[in-house]
């Protein structure tokens, strides 16, 4: 029977037993600290009460061995504290190759969710058991707030850019997850459910749900929004092509470098004049207003799947459809 009092959430990511190690940890030290200065101060108060006749306070000028000890112990133990908590923020900031990508946008007031297989969720993030996932997340709106207590991981979802977060789910279950940053009215409905699910189950879910991958969709924006016009293979080019782009470190009009990661190239489609490749034209128009979070999303994946030779050829580029012809009104009495 679950307690009605529930003092601690489920523990079901390999890192939550890290952090609730440290935390127990702090509490421990915290408590002893708290017990001994309340037991000295309760005791001095009485053994070194006034008395009556008052007798002369004797002075003291110092004692270098306890000065030395009350410095040097909670030092030390502050260098431990350190030391684990630096070991588990690097161990969270860095999401393993080869983990499950999913994009996460949030909004007032909800979670959208997009998997790189094109499945698409709204307040629901459906994983498998025991691989890990990572999440790159951004806001439409304003500052939103990731966090699954279960996994005891929490990121600050931050307008304009992508954060990342990652885990590995270790117990299959349903396990809430919760915008933790106040972003207005309905904030408190800004929820939804983390499944952990069983790999074949998972595996399943993922070919019932299954729509066009994301860079698919990404490769279909490219076209429609006629980025193939520039970013083009041969003579024509008007603007770097884009494959194998992702993740490369790339010279800079101007002066230095910028490694090509999703930051790298979502402001580079927003606001293109920022950071222009060297050896180009800062030519491109901004398409700011024009592409939303999650086409942006599309359009990164899109260029991440990216290998060599695979730039686009001009002959692929998408046709408008004719404009309807009016031909036959004017032949109409
Ligand atoms: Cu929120």
């Amino acid at each position: 029977m679950p307690s009605p009092v529930e003092l601690f959430p489920a523990r079901a990511a390999e890192i939550a037993y890290h952090v609730d190690a440290l935390f127990f940890f702090l509490l421990i030290v915290t408590g002893i600290a708290a017990v001994g200065v309340f037991t000295l101060l309760i005791f001095f108060s009485v053994r070194y009460r006034r008395r009556t006749p008052p007798r002369p306070t004797p002075r003291i000028t110092g004692h270098i061995r306890l000065e030395l000890f009350w410095t040097t112990t909670p030092f030390l133990v502050f260098l431990v504290m350190f030391w684990w908590g630096a070991r588990i923020y690097l161990a969270m900031a860095q999401p393993p190759a080869g983990a499950i990508d999913l994009y996460v946008v949030g909004k007032q007031w909800m979670w959208k969710v997009q998997h790189a297989q094109g499945q698409r969720e709204i307040n629901e993030v459906h994983i498998p058991l025991g691989q890990p996932v990572k999440l790159t997340l951004t806001s439409e709106d304003v500052i939103h707030d990731f966090f699954v207590p279960a996994f005891r991981t929490k990121i600050d979802v931050v307008p304009g850019r992508y954060v990342y977060e990652w885990f590995t789910p270790t117990v299959a279950g349903t396990y809430h997850f919760f915008c933790s940053q106040y972003c207005g009215t309905n904030h408190a409905g800004m929820r939804g459910e983390v499944y952990v699910m069983d790999p074949a189950d998972y595996q399943q879910w993922l070919n019932l749900k299954s729509e066009g991958s994301l860079a698919l969709e990404g490769r279909k924006l490219f076209l429609q929004l006629q980025c193939i016009t520039c970013h083009v293979a041969g003579p024509k080019a008007r603007a770097p092509i884009l494959e194998s782009l992702y993740g490369a470190t790339i010279p800079l009009r101007g002066g230095g470098t910028a490694v090509a990661d999703d930051n790298y190239i979502r402001e580079s489609i927003l606001n293109p004049q920022a950071k222009v490749v060297m050896g180009w034209e800062p030519i491109m128009p901004t398409f700011e207003g024009q592409v939303s979070e999650e086409d942006l999303i599309k359009l990164i994946a899109y260029i991440k799947s990216l290998g060599p030779g695979q730039t686009p050829q001009r002959n692929e580029e998408s046709v408008p459809p004719p404009p309807p012809t009016e031909t036959k009104k004017t032949e109409s009495p």
